[in-house]
């Protein structure tokens, strides 16, 4: 059959990974394809449920989301992920476990300004007032991307658009 792949979006909290995953994902199944989405909402509540926000827990994190992705892509399917993953060793890490050309690193570059204004859980708002302490682009950092497959910037573009432009390296 059809050997699959991972699709690996990164980017800040509000940066849009989730809602272009999420579309992407539509889009592939529309065309017949099997296609996994790893996220925070299925991942951090059961495989990674014992991992806080800290920098080792975060590579925990990335490094399991890595390997399951792995497992869905040896049996064919499309794996979407959508993690913040902010440190740049993990995210290498990831992708070593694929062929080169079977992982799309997806840097959704949507300026902090520009997540801080949308702020949908109200999480930046609490990280400045010091109620989160280690929350990514206010005080933990995030590593963008040097050589991501695919760079797209929601402010400029129409999802429809990144969606075109993500099938097209597929
Ligand atoms: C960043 C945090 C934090 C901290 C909770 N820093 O935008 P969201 O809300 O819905 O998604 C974010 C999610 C980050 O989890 P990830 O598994 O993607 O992170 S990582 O890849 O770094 O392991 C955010 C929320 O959880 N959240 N605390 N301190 N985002």
């Amino acid at each position: 059959g059809h050997r699959g792949c991972c699709v690996w979006f990164t980017g800040l909290s509000g940066s849009g990974k989730s809602t272009l995953a999420n579309a992407l994902e539509v889009e592939l199944n529309r065309r017949g394809h099997h296609t996994m989405l790893l996220d925070g909402d299925n991942v951090r509540h059961g495989l990674c449920k014992d991992l806080g926000m800290g920098e080792q827990d975060r590579a925990e994190n990335i490094r399991r989301v890595g390997e399951v992705a792995r497992l869905f892509a040896e049996a064919g399917v499309i794996v979407i992920t959508a993690f913040i993953s902010p440190f740049r060793a993990d995210r290498e890490a990831a992708r070593a476990l694929f062929l080169s050309d079977d992982f799309v690193e997806v840097f959704v570059d949507t300026p902090l300004d520009v997540c801080e204004e949308r702020d949908p859980k109200g999480l930046y708002q609490k990280a400045r007032e010091g109620k989160i302490l280690d929350f990514t682009g206010i005080n933990s950092p995030y590593e963008a991307p040097v050589k991501p497959e695919v760079s797209v910037n929601t402010e400029i573009m129409s999802e429809q658009d990144i969606i075109a432009k993500l099938l097209k390296h597929l």
